[in-house]
């Protein structure tokens, strides 16, 4: 018998931590030779392609697809496919914490965001990554949205770790109005640094790990990462998931409902927005 990555009362915090924080960490999920296989296939990648400029604070953001997102319609995001990206979304191990965590209806979306920090690279602006903020899914008080991170090197304040403000996936703060659509061009057009976006912010936590910890974020947090002030490189390889998919409620649930959730009426469409509006309060 392999030791669980989680036992029961840890499985729980984690949950909880996703829930109310919007983000929690589940160590020493990526292990051994596929964490270095994944560390060999970005570098690679890295050493192939030019990043574009308007991708200077993201670091990167190249799109790899799992082989079995090819011909279907989602498979224009991609550039390149690679079985390395369907072994790495099928993690057992990873699987297994989200089944312990009670994540349920889960789907992947089949492919990978490389997301690189030079070295000496810029830090990553203040943003959250919600899409739909419309839906009444984003009224939900547990995810229905989440992104799973693998860092392939330790994350430390000097080469670039992830920081978030806990709390923000779900409650409105000031600076939520003062960001510009994360990704963007109003964004990425940004030059000078002492924007709100690059500002420290006193709720800010830094979340640095270990190479091969797996991260699940609430896409509705905010987040940012720190610049990089080493020679070496910095790489996160991010995946997202759906869960619960709307109107599913999880069955360990015990809180309230809310309303749009409750009255969700599945002829109705929501026009796609990454601006939170009157559902974020
Ligand atoms: O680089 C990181 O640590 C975070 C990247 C991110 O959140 C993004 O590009 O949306
Ligand atoms: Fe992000």
């Amino acid at each position: 018998m392999t030791t669980p990555l989680l036992s029961q009362e840890e499985a729980l915090q984690k949950r909880d931590q996703l829930v109310n924080d919007g983000f929690c960490i589940v160590p020493g999920v990526l292990r051994g030779e596929q964490l270095e296989e994944v560390r060999a296939f970005s570098d690679d990648l890295l050493d192939r392609r030019k990043v574009d400029p308007k991708h200077r604070y993201q670091g990167s953001d190249f799109h790899v697809g799992a082989m079995r997102l090819q011909g279907t319609p989602r498979a224009v995001h991609c550039a390149e496919f690679s079985p390395i990206v369907d072994r790495l979304i099928d993690i057992p191990e990873a699987w297994e914490v989200c089944r312990l965590l009670g994540l349920e209806g889960q789907k992947p979306d089949d492919m990978i965001i490389i997301l690189s920090k030079p070295p000496f690279g810029l830090p990553l602006y203040w943003h959250q990554d919600m899409l739909n903020w419309n839906h009444p899914e984003a009224t939900s008080p547990w995810p229905t949205r989440i992104f799973l991170s693998y860092y392939t090197t330790d994350t430390t304040l000097e080469n670039g770790c992830l920081r978030i403000i806990p709390g923000t996936h779900r409650k409105r703060i000031p600076l939520h109005d003062l960001l510009p659509p994360a990704h963007g061009p109003e964004i990425q057009a940004i030059t000078d640094l002492s924007h709100p976006a690059f500002q420290d912010h006193p709720d800010a936590i830094d979340v640095p790990v270990k190479a091969g910890d797996l991260v699940i974020n609430d896409a509705r947090v905010l987040h940012a990462a720190r610049g990089n002030s080493t020679p070496d490189r910095r790489t996160l390889v991010l995946q997202w998931h759906s869960i619960f998919p709307c109107p599913q409620v999880p069955s360990w649930w015990r809180g309230e409902i809310p309303e749009a959730i409750r009255n969700y009426d599945p002829t109705l469409t929501y026009e796609y927005t990454r601006t939170p509006g009157e559902h974020l309060k």
